[in-house]
């Protein structure tokens, strides 16, 4: 168990450790920024007890009291949940000053991944990551998601990316970054709402066990950086393509319009298209988290083997 002085691990994360159990890490701005309350924190609950399910530990991450939390107790999670948007989103940048100003954070997939890393879990389950927005030709907004992904060695377990984000460019920033992208039993990136997009991936796996052999096979070679897991939302939840992209493309002209940017852009266009979705994309968005958490959970316990 590897640890420095901001480390706080809770007690189920602690035994786990010691045990040598497969630990899962989980996000907190997916809670805060990314969903409404009081679903965010049935979201939460529920993701971690799927993990427990599979036979893995979840280690939900937040800053709290100056500290790096590794492992939520309830309280601390209704607490992130119910503060939503005025808790601070933390990502690489706002990590150090969040913690020495001891607020209240939320951790990005950029900022998880570096405190999983710290804290020795190899592995991290989430919605979707960010990327490359859309005409960032002109506002240069490129996820600091991307960037972690190429120094961090976190394997994240993800349904893809929205289509807020310009998905082909995304794709080729992660392979410029050295980013092994890899689709579960899909040859296509998954857009998050939909199981397909049109772009094709370099690498298929259709087994836990081949991307457990996989991840294994990246430590040896000691290559610097993380792995991306697309794993397409589950046939029955899948929204209409057309539909979700109509809504999607409305609400980044609406982000345009009122001049939104910054790491206020993806959690405004994440409300943006729940609230025009009349719901249809949070309902889509928690199915596919559950997805991922099956699978992220089902991979760690494979990896096991070779601890
Ligand atoms: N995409 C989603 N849901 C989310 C996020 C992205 O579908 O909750 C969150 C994640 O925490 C991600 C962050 O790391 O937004 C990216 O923000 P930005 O684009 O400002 O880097
Ligand atoms: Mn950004």
């Amino acid at each position: 168990m590897s640890t420095n002085q901001f480390l706080s691990f809770s007690k189920e994360v602690t035994e786990a450790m010691k045990a040598g159990k497969p630990i899962v890490a989980l996000e907190s701005t997916i809670i805060s920024h990314g969903m409404p309350y009081p679903q965010n924190v049935e979201m939460a609950n529920t993701v971690e007890q799927i993990i427990r399910e599979e036979g893995a530990v979840p280690a939900t991450i937040a800053i709290m009291d100056g500290k790096i939390k590794i492992g939520l107790e309830p309280e601390e999670l209704e607490l992130l949940a119910k503060t939503g948007q005025d808790v601070l989103k933390v990502s690489r940048r706002d990590l150090a000053t969040c913690l020495s100003l001891k607020k209240i954070g939320a951790t990005t997939v950029a900022a998880t991944m570096i405190c999983a890393e710290m804290a020795g879990i190899r592995f991290f389950v989430t919605g979707g990551i960010g990327g490359v927005h859309r005409g960032f030709e002109e506002d240069m907004d490129v996820s600091a998601d991307l960037d972690e992904m190429a120094q961090t060695r976190v394997t994240v377990i993800c349904a893809g990316a929205k289509s807020i984000l310009d998905l082909p460019r995304t794709l080729e920033y992660l392979e410029t970054k050295g980013v092994p992208v890899i689709g579960y039993q899909t040859d296509e990136l998954p857009a998050f709402f939909t199981r397909t997009s049109g772009y094709k991936l370099e690498q298929r796996m259709d087994t836990p066990a081949e991307i457990a052999h996989f991840v294994y096979t990246k430590d040896l070679l000691n290559l610097k950086g993380g792995e991306l897991i697309t794993n397409p939302i589950p046939k029955e939840y899948e929204l209409d393509r057309a539909y979700i992209d109509g809504i999607i493309a409305a609400s980044v002209q609406e982000a345009k319009e009122k001049g939104i940017s910054g790491k206020r852009a993806t959690p405004f266009l994440l409300g943006n298209i729940v609230k025009r979705s009349e719901g249809k994309s949070l309902a889509a968005n928690i199915q596919l988290v559950y997805n991922n958490a099956r699978l992220g959970a089902q991979i760690a316990k494979s990896y096991n083997q070779y601890k």
